[in-house]
């Protein structure tokens, strides 16, 4: 579930394993490219964790933030 806290919308995923993470992660990144929206995130191992914002919102969630997390939902 995503949380929003400290101006932050964040989520955290595991996987099996590395590669079932980082092929996640390469799929994320070709919609974040797509949407020009880039998310904050940081993996160790087989868990993804992000923490989406918008630098041009003044650092905070916005309408962005929200579609991408669904589309990365929709990912899974
Ligand atoms: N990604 N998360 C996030 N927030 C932004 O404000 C943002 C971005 N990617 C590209 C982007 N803004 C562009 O509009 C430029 O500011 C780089």
């Amino acid at each position: 579930m995503w949380t929003e806290e400290n101006n932050r919308l964040k989520k955290t995923f595991t996987f099996k394993n590395f590669n079932q993470a980082f092929g996640f992660m390469t799929k994320v990144a070709l919609v974040a490219e797509k949407m020009d929206h880039h998310p904050y995130w940081t993996n160790v191992y087989n868990v993804v964790t992000f923490e989406l914002s918008t630098h041009d919102a003044g650092d905070t969630v916005s309408d962005k933030d929200h579609t991408l997390a669904k589309a990365i939902d929709l990912l899974i």
